[in-house]
């Protein structure tokens, strides 16, 4: 997989390659990321790449040429026809299904704007796809792009170290993790840890945590738990779930 980034900060992005697991699979053979300044292709003679809006008001807007001369050098390197994604604040979410459709696909292109925006006719002519991080600003697209990349490549084969935690994730991508517990059992300020998971009882554990996986997702991420799209044994562990939690409201 080959991923592009066109962005005023390289350097940046770039330090994605120097940490964890995606930093390992990036430097190693699997994937190639490389970063590209728009500044080294088409800047003008004062090195700018912005300009004022047409119309007025607030801000600097990305050139069109800068952007278009940088993406057509990653053009003359990629011998495909690799998507142009934009990070944009008015772009459809991230989500978790995207990440795995451009996981099973050989690269993409993203682009990172600085500045009040960039201009239109770069989107119109060039970007395939526009993707928000949600509804909050931030300064730059550096920051939705670095998380992109994360997301993708740590679903390739054999980025995660133990084959398990890609089974687990497909499987329950669609629900929220179960809360964990490590050592100590007993912490003096804290307490103590769910009984069931000192047990040894792994049919016992297992259905814990699908219950508490199933509860949580339905309180907190409603529209993503369609009662009629579970299953009987499911439907029976989430009505346990409510029930307790009724339990322990009322003990309050
Ligand atoms: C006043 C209008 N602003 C739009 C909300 C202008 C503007 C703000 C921030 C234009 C660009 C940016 C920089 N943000 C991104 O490039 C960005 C972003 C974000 O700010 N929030 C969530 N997802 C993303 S993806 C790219």
């Amino acid at each position: 997989m080959r991923i592009d980034v066109i962005t005023l900060f390289p350097e940046w992005v770039s330090q994605l390659e120097h940490f964890g697991v995606v930093g390992r699979a990036l430097r190693q053979t699997r994937f190639t990321l490389a970063c590209w300044n728009p500044r080294d292709y088409g800047a003008r003679a004062d090195g700018r790449v912005d300009d004022r809006p047409y119309g007025g008001g607030p801000g600097m807007v990305m050139q069109y040429a800068p952007l278009a001369a940088t993406l057509a050098a990653i053009r003359q390197v990629r011998a495909d026809t690799a998507p142009v994604i934009l990070m944009s604040p008015a772009g459809v979410s991230f989500e978790q299904g995207r990440a795995a459709e451009l996981a099973a696909g050989s690269g993409f292109i993203l682009v990172a704007g600085r500045y009040e925006g960039i201009d239109q006719r770069f989107i119109d002519h060039c970007v395939d796809a526009e993707l928000s991080m949600g509804d909050f600003v931030l300064s730059g697209g550096e920051l939705p792009a670095m998380s992109v990349i994360d997301a993708v490549v740590r679903l390739q084969g054999g980025v995660l170290g133990d084959a398990r935690s890609a089974v687990e994730d497909s499987f329950t991508d669609n629900l929220l993790d179960y809360p964990h517990y490590t050592r100590p059992a007993e912490s003096a300020e804290a307490g103590g840890v769910p009984e069931v998971l000192l047990s040894g009882d792994h049919a016992a554990i297992a259905r814990w945590r699908q219950k508490q996986a199933l509860g949580l997702t339905w309180m907190r991420r409603p529209a993503r738990v369609i009662r009629e799209r579970l299953s009987a044994a499911e439907r029976a562990l989430l009505d346990e779930f409510i029930a307790e939690q009724a339990a322990a409201t009322d003990d309050e």
